[in-house]
């Protein structure tokens, strides 16, 4: 069969400005495609909400294919293999209540099964900043190629529309950074700023995450280890339930506020 490279090169550049177009304005805009990121993406996108996520990386999972110090296997409690279970992820019992699973078998499949429901996923694309109106709401994310501030290049971004910003980028917490930097202190924290990690605890870290995941100011939510990095709570290391459960209630607060802003 004959093959134009030129038809391969416009199919591509075609349906990607095609999807990335209609990432222009949706429902809820997730930094970061981490565990966290993509469980809150695929709860979402299941029920029919415009989502999509932006990741820095070539490669989707954040911290999750690296296990621990690069054992790629994670552990899991019994409510963090629940979660596991719906995405068709094998995980056996190590001792009673450990659950252990393989992080690229978990990674694929999360990401497959978000893709699947419907949720956009833009790799090498890095959030920058957040689009703001009346109230200090965030009402959009700021996006650039990667490469573009990796070379330190002066290119000015793109903005997308969202009703609901997420969180997910990890430690870094870097879409709160630019809120407590440039909105000022309003995190709901003590101090107003992102508070940064505590030491290791891996209980307190996954009992707090979930408290902490919630909407730090109008229109951010936040998930997984952003969550405890903001409100100073404990890392927690390859324990990966607290980024899975964090997800989930990020999807379920996410609906909630989308449902107020529809009534
Ligand atoms: O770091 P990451 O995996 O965060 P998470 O989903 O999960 C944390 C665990 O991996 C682990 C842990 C478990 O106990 O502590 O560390 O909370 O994923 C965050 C993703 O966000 C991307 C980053 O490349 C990573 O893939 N990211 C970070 N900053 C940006 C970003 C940004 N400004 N724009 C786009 N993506």
């Amino acid at each position: 069969m004959k093959m134009d490279e030129v038809v391969i090169s416009r199919a591509i550049i075609e349906s990607y400005m095609k999807d990335f177009m209609e990432a222009m304005e949706v429902d809820v805009a997730i930094a970061g495609a981490g565990p966290a990121g993509l469980v809150t993406a695929y709860y979402l996108a299941k029920d029919g909400i415009r989502t999509v996520v932006f990741e820095r990386q070539l490669r989707v999972g954040g911290g999750m294919p690296g296990g621990a110090m690069m054992f790629n296997h994670i552990v899991l409690q019994e409510e963090g293999k629940r979660i596991l279970d719906e995405f068709d992820v094998s995980a056996r019992e190590y001792e009673k209540g450990y659950y252990v699973a393989s992080s690229l078998e978990a990674i694929s499949a999360i990401c497959l099964k978000a893709i699947k429901a419907g949720a956009k996923i833009f790799n090498l694309v890095s959030v920058e900043d957040v689009m703001i109106r009346e109230d200090d709401r965030i009402a959009g994310l700021v996006l650039n190629w990667s490469a573009v501030s990796w070379s330190k290049l002066h290119v000015d971004p793109l903005t997308v529309r969202c009703k609901v910003a997420v969180d997910a980028t990890g430690h870094s917490a870097e879409v709160c950074g630019i809120v407590a930097r440039k909105i000022g202190p309003k995190l709901g924290t003590k101090t107003g700023d992102v508070m940064g990690e505590g030491a290791m605890w891996a209980e307190k870290g996954e009992r707090q995450i979930l408290e902490n995941t919630r909407e730090v100011c109008p229109g951010l939510v936040v998930a997984g280890m952003t969550a405890n990095a903001v409100f100073g709570s404990p890392r927690m290391g390859a324990i990966f339930g607290g980024m899975l459960m964090s997800g989930k209630k990020a999807a379920q607060i996410a609906k909630e506020l989308l449902r107020q802003s529809s009534s």
